[in-house]
């Protein structure tokens, strides 16, 4: 027989069900990377790749200087877009906070900016009625404490052990959890009720150069995390996967649509960004399409998980005008079509997915939505449908979509010659 998986704490299924509910139920979010490497706009990451040393990063917190910063605006173009929560990097992996912590002077009231960041982010979501959550990185390349590791910036080339222990003698993991601990605490305790926190990341290794659950303290900081702030939802990032409460939400990370169905039946988040960074990546070329952006927001939800999608705000404070117009564009569209994704999962299983579409059911509502990535020809034929719906109608204008028997147990719907816009949804009242 299988044992039963061990447990941090002693919340029942049923508990843990009702705190994810409203997590669930709202299955898009505002991812926000924002950060001292803003302004090197060439990647979150920049640091490691490039091997700069604090000194040498000096520069950044220096030039830090967000006029624009309006987090207000930042709400409101989240609120528009459809999404009903959203995630700041309250610390990156540089080290750089923008709150108000006692325990670092590497800080955004320390810079130009002159204030806690943190704190005008939170209350401007809140008033806009978002859940607010919390990134904190894990990994410091910043603390003087943090030690050296794998994929620390200042990595020893040769990758010894001897090398390792030289660099790491005056560091103390041991002081660098009890920063974390600080640090998590003043985040759950100064900004009122928070709803998510987003930890990142373990790369637990067996040579010991990697950091995992020992190194971070992960137990005892999930523990109070839980303590501070009892109806937080906390991501898979602190590598509890041996206790079946260490974790709330799986988070593949940049994953392809096609990846997505192996996720259906767990709790899930996927992250994605507009061009491929996190932060604001001046060059990045790679920008995705209105279309696959809705390809991945409509594949999350038609496989039970949400989609938290990442802005990098530029080193001024605002949405450069590619993000703000894909924001644009997802505003429509939601604004159209948010009954089929709001309080949405899979289809049951007695409907078929009909050709050349995605297929999303309201759980409040019961009603079936049909997406359809490729518009039909002329009919759209909904196999094994006969005697399942009462009525069909465009979701977008409530316009009425007629449909007859084939003879055999398939609908068929006439459609419009062309679509009203990318990706209209067919709503199918049910039997
Ligand atoms: O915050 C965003 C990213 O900066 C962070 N998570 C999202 C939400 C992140 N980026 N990468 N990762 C997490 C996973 C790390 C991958 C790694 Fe590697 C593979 C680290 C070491 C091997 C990539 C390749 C980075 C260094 C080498």
């Amino acid at each position: 027989s299988v044992s039963a998986q061990k447990m941090i704490g002693s919340e029942t299924d049923a508990q843990k069900d009702q705190r994810m509910e409203w997590w669930k139920d709202s299955r898009f979010g505002m991812f926000i990377h924002w950060g001292l490497y803003s302004g090197a706009a060439r990647h979150e990451w920049v640091k490691h790749n490039e091997k700069i040393d604090n000194e040498g990063y000096q520069k950044y917190f220096d030039q830090f200087n967000p006029d624009y910063f309006d987090p207000n605006k930042w709400a409101k173009s989240a609120k528009a877009a459809g999404m009903r929560y959203a995630v700041l990097t309250t610390k990156h992996h540089e080290g750089f906070c923008l709150f108000d912590s006692k325990y670092t002077d590497y800080k955004a009231p320390n810079t130009k900016a002159k204030r806690d960041l943190v704190r005008e982010y939170v209350n401007a979501f809140r008033a806009q009625g978002l859940k607010v959550g919390f990134y904190y990185s894990l990994l410091d390349w910043h603390h003087p404490d943090y030690t050296i590791d794998e994929i620390h910036p200042q990595s020893p080339a040769d990758k010894s052990d001897a090398s390792y222990a030289k660099l790491n003698k005056n560091r103390d993991m041991a002081k660098y959890r009890q920063y974390m601990r600080n640090q998590i605490t003043e985040l759950l305790t100064n900004y009122g009720k928070i709803d998510v926190l987003w930890l990142d990341f373990s790369f637990p290794r067996s040579d010991g150069h990697g950091k995992g659950k020992d190194e971070w303290g992960s137990v005892e900081l999930l523990k109070l995390i839980r303590k501070l702030q009892p109806g937080i939802i906390v991501d898979n990032r602190l590598n509890l996967e041996e206790y079946k409460d260490g974790a709330d939400f799986e988070t593949p990370e940049q994953v392809s649509t096609a990846e997505l169905a192996k996720y259906r039946g767990k709790t899930w988040e996927t992250c994605q960004t507009f061009s491929g960074s996190w932060g604001y990546y001046r060059d990045e070329n790679t920008w995705k399409t209105h279309r696959q952006l809705l390809d991945l927001l409509i594949t999350s939800v038609s496989n039970g998980g949400n989609l938290i999608l990442n802005v990098g705000p530029t080193a001024r404070g605002e949405f450069d005008y590619r993000a703000t117009n894909a924001l644009d564009s997802l505003a429509h569209w939601m604004h159209a079509n948010d009954q089929s994704i709001y309080n949405c999962t899979f289809a049951p299983d007695t409907y078929k997915v009909p050709e050349g579409t995605k297929l999303t059911y309201n759980k409040k509502t019961k009603k079936l939505y049909v997406q359809l990535f490729d518009y039909p020809k002329g009919k759209l034929i909904l196999p094994g449908y006969a005697g399942k719906i009462k009525y069909a109608q465009f979701l977008n204008d409530h316009s009425e979509l007629l449909y007859k028997p084939t003879g055999s147990d398939d609908l068929e719907v006439t459609m419009p010659a062309k679509p009203p816009y990318e990706i209209p949804v067919i709503e199918l009242s049910l039997n």
